[in-house]
C-alpha cells in the first residue's frame, strides 16, 4: 500500500509530519487536481473527490490545497483536515490590479522551463522562470523544444546556457518520443516535474510524449478562446507509464513576480557580486563613477540587457511586494474593525 504512494512521490519529509503513522494506510494523499472546491486526492486505498474543513476554507489561498500537495483527509474521507508542509511551492501574483499570491503546484522537484528554438526564445523570460524557480525552491531544466524546425538549433542551446550557467539544458522534438530520453533521466522514479512556459511551445506535446497516450489537447485550441485568451487553467498531475509524476501548467500570460527579491539576487548573482564592488553602496548602475557593472558591459563580460532585466525585475518585484504589504495590512485594520463593531453591539445587547 505504501508502495503506491512512494510511486505518487511520498518521501519522509511527509510522512515525519504525521501525528500518527496510522494515517499513511488510508488518510493520507496526494493531490492531483484541484476544480472550485472539489479536490482529487489519491490514497493508498484509492481515487477520491473532497472538500475542504471549515478551517481550510476561511484560509488564505496560498494556505488551501493545491495540485501537489500532500494532505490529511477526515476520518470519513469527505473533505481535507490538514495540508502537509511543502517541500517547494510554483507560485505567482494572480492577474489585475487586485492581485494575492497563488498556488500553482506544490512539492515539485523539477520545473522543465520549456522554450522553442524560434523567436519565442527570450533570454529576459527564461531569467523570470528561473527567479520563480529558484523561489519556489526546485530545481531548474531548460527544455528546448522544436529542434526539428531550428535552422540552428546549436545557437539556442548557447544562448540558453549563457543565461544561467549551470542550468542543465535540454534540446527535443517534443513530438518524437526518442528525442526526449535526456528529459526521462531526470524524471527518475516518483519525481514530480511541472512543465512552465508560454502557450504554444509544447508543453502539452511533451506531456503527451512522455506518457506515451494523449492526456492533454495540443495546438492550444482548448487553452484559448476565439479571443486568444486563456479560458483554462486546469492543472492536473499525471503519473507517467516510466515512473514521475508531470504537471502541464497551460501558458499563463502573465506571469508577476512579488516577494521574490532573495530569488532575483540568486538568478542574477553574477551582477550582485559586481554591485559589491561599485565605490557607491547604493549605485544605481547608470552614469556612476567607479561603477563595477557598468565597467563589465563595457568590457563584454555582461548583458545590458541583462542588467536592464534585473532592474526592470527588482522593480517589478518591489512595487509588487509593497502593494501586497498594504494590502495584508488593510486586511488586518478591517478585521479589527468588524471585532470593534462586534464587541460594540454585544456591549449595546448587554446594556
Ligand atoms: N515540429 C515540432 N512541433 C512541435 C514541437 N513541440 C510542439 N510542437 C507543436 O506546436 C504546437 C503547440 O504545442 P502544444 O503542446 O499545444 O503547446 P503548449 O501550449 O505549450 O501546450 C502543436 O501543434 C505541436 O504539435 C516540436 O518539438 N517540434
Ligand atoms: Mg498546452
Ligand atoms: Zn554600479
Amino acid at each position: 500500500m505504501i508502495d503506491s504512494l512512494q510511486s505518487l512521490g511520498l518521501v519522509p519529509f511527509f510522512t515525519r509530519q504525521l501525528s500518527d503513522t496510522g494515517l499513511i494506510h488510508d488518510r493520507l494523499g496526494r493531490v492531483m487536481a484541484v476544480q472550485r472546491s472539489e479536490s482529487m486526492v489519491v490514497t493508498a486505498t484509492g481515487e477520491l473527490s473532497v472538500g475542504l474543513s471549515p478551517g481550510l476554507q476561511q484560509a488564505d489561498a496560498i494556505a488551501r490545497p493545491t495540485v501537489g500537495d500532500w494532505v490529511v483527509l477526515d476520518e470519513a474521507h469527505t473533505r481535507i483536515e490538514q495540508v502537509l508542509d511543502r517541500k517547494s511551492l510554483f507560485k505567482r501574483l494572480g492577474a489585475g490590479s487586485n492581485a494575492l499570491i497563488q498556488p500553482i503546484a506544490a512539492n515539485i522537484d523539477i520545473l522543465f522551463i520549456v522554450s522553442s528554438c524560434n523567436e519565442e526564445f527570450k533570454e529576459s523570460r527564461l531569467e523570470r522562470y528561473l527567479a520563480l524557480c529558484a523561489e519556489a525552491g526546485a530545481m531548474p531544466v531548460i527544455v528546448l523544444t522544436k529542434a526539428d524546425l531550428a535552422d540552428d538549433a546549436d545557437a539556442f542551446i548557447q544562448r540558453a546556457r549563457w543565461v544561467q550557467p549551470g542550468v542543465p539544458v535540454e534540446i527535443v522534438n517534443a513530438l518524437d518520443a526518442e528525442s526526449l530520453a535526456g528529459l526521462r533521466a531526470w524524471i527518475d522514479k516518483a519525481a514530480t516535474v511541472a512543465l512552465v512556459g508560454s502557450s504554444g511551445v509544447g508543453k502539452s506535446t511533451l506531456l503527451n510524449t512522455l506518457a506515451g497516450n494523449v492526456l492533454a489537447e495540443t495546438g492550444g485550441i482548448r487553452e484559448q478562446d476565439k479571443k486568444g485568451r486563456h479560458t483554462t487553467t486546469h492543472r492536473e498531475l499525471h503519473v507517467l507509464p516510466c515512473g514521475g509524476l508531470l504537471i502541464d501548467v497551460p501558458g499563463m500570460r502573465e506571469l508577476r513576480v512579488a516577494d521574490i527579491e532573495d530569488a532575483l539576487d540568486s538568478v542574477f548573482e553574477d551582477i550582485a557580486q559586481l554591485a559589491l564592488q561599485c565605490r557607491f553602496a547604493d549605485c544605481g548602475h547608470q552614469a556612476e563613477p567607479g561603477c563595477a557593472v557598468r565597467r563589465a558591459i563595457e568590457e563584454n563580460r555582461l548583458d545590458e540587457r541583462r542588467l536592464a532585466n534585473y532592474q526592470k525585475l527588482l522593480r517589478e518585484n518591489a512595487h509588487a511586494t509593497a502593494t501586497l504589504a498594504e494590502k495584508r495590512s488593510q486586511g488586518r485594520d478591517f478585521a479589527k474593525l468588524i471585532k470593534q463593531v462586534k464587541q460594540i453591539k454585544k456591549n449595546k445587547g448587554n446594556a
